[in-house]
């Protein structure tokens, strides 16, 4: 009933009422084999999470809550790849469906005038050196009015950028048409053309930033990502530090 064109993407298609989390879902399905291209969408996330175990507002019938299988042959260490390829995904879906250029915040922040309107959780199954399954879960926020306080003021939805609303299955369509066209691109051409585009939409290159990581905070100029989809900062002594996952501040110049 989503009405899919793709290819690859959605042949297997979970579409739920009310889920505690898509990802925990897919992750189940993924260690029961599930194929590449298996989608699990909810209309309503109990527990819907971020990265780190934080949560994720998910409230019934308004966002698209959804999570993918993807199983290419890479090595661990380039899995960060593609977190960028879906945030490219999600910001030309946008792009198109609301003629507005969101702006990508790495890793996984697709933000509107600031304000987060998607956010990317990509987690890995995998053996010691070689990806299993990569499990992608997408948050958008589409038709909602208001945010609870916690929120409010760093959260956006495509309603309130527009003033709009949305037939959330037309946005599905776009983003797994989007979303395996790029994937499709990335299997042949490896991750370069990804990159040039991710590029594209980037607010976080050549600014001074602070990036939160476990081990602590560095603060430098983001000069770029590098060929894996890390981050490349320098500190202020001279030092480069190339960074697998953070919480990015952008320092306002
Ligand atoms: C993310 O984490 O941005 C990843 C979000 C992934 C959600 C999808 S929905 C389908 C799938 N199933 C799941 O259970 N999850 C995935 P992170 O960068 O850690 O950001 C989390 C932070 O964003 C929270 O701590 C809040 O501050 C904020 N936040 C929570 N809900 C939000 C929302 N609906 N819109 C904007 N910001 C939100």
């Amino acid at each position: 009933q989503l009405g899919l064109k793709t290819k690859r993407f959605g042949w297997s298609v979970y579409d739920q009422e009310s889920v505690p989390s898509t990802q925990q879902l897919a992750h189940q399905l993924a260690h029961e084999g599930a194929e590449e291209g298996t989608v699990v969408i909810a209309e309503e996330q109990t527990a819907g999470r971020g990265r780190l175990n934080r949560s994720w507002h998910s409230p019934k019938g308004t966002g698209i809550w959804m999570s993918i299988i993807l199983r290419p042959s890479i090595p661990l260490q380039q899995a960060p790849q593609l977190t960028l390829l879906v945030a490219v995904a999600v910001a030309q879906t946008i792009q198109e469906i609301t003629n507005i250029v969101p702006d990508i915040k790495w890793p996984n922040d697709i933000l509107i005038n600031g304000k987060k309107v998607a956010g990317i959780l990509t987690e890995l199954q995998a053996d010691p050196d070689q990806v299993r399954a990569v499990i992608v879960g997408i948050g958008m926020n589409v038709n909602q009015k208001q945010f609870p306080n916690d929120i409010a003021p760093i959260a956006t939805s495509l309603a309130i950028e527009t003033g709009r609303t949305f037939h959330r299955p037309k946005i599905v369509q776009t983003l797994l048409q989007k979303l395996e066209q790029l994937y499709e691109q990335y299997l042949q051409h490896g991750f370069l053309p990804i990159k040039l585009l991710w590029e594209g939409y980037s607010v976080t290159i050549g600014q001074q930033i602070v990036a939160r990581t476990l081990n602590g905070a560095i603060r430098g100029v983001a000069l770029g990502i590098t060929d894996s989809g890390t981050l490349k900062v320098q500190t202020e002594d001279g030092a480069v530090h190339y960074i697998y996952s953070a919480d990015i501040e952008i320092k306002k110049q």
